[in-house]
């Protein structure tokens, strides 16, 4: 048993965009989390094509999505792993208006640990990915035995979920 435990704490990242080159920029803005000190990234999904999830709805004329979910260990404390985050979608483009409106690249923090937090900037685990199929496929692809703190198995949440999501790559490019 030689394998080094990559130090610190799992964290499972999602990745989506609906704006220019979207497998580029997901592809691209994985490597940069990978190449980000005190992340040690553990596992990177297919690319899913899923319909566009506006307020009021799923949206078919909205440009469709590209999403991902990537497995890290990190060092860094969950809003320092926030900023790094959002500095790589800034550097991809990222222009925050409309809420849930169209976007270059996002990446959200979907759990950390089992840590469960709220605060102005970051709620823990993503309040929202218990819900989303965008995100529990391509989890469930890395991890078959995934749960979220506080709402449960990924499986049986996916399998209660709209089926938007299409994987469209075996790997990333
Ligand atoms: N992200 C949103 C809102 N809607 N829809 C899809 N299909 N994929 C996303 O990543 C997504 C969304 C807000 O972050
Ligand atoms: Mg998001
Ligand atoms: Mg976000």
């Amino acid at each position: 048993m030689s394998a080094e435990q990559p130090q610190g704490t799992r964290a499972v990242l999602a990745f989506g965009s609906n704006l220019g080159e979207r497998d580029v920029m997901i592809t691209v803005a994985m490597a940069e989390v990978a190449a980000l000190v005190g992340v040690t990234m553990v596992g990177e999904s297919s690319l899913y094509e899923t319909v566009a999830v506006k307020l009021h709805g799923v949206d078919f004329d909205a440009p469709a999505y590209l999403n991902a979910v990537v497995i890290v260990h990190t060092t860094l404390e969950p809003h320092e792993l926030l900023a790094a985050l959002n500095e790589i979608e800034l550097r991809h483009g990222r222009v925050r208006d409309e809420r849930w409106g169209d976007r270059t690249l996002d990446i959200d923090v979907i759990t950390y640990g089992s840590l469960e937090q709220c605060d102005d900037t970051l709620t823990l685990p993503h309040p929202r990915a218990w819900q989303r199929d965008f995100v529990l496929a391509p989890w469930l692809e890395l991890d078959a035995d995934a749960t979220i703190p506080g709402r449960g198995r990924v499986d049986e949440l996916l399998a209660s979920t709209d089926d938007t999501a299409r994987r469209t790559s075996s790997e990333t490019m």
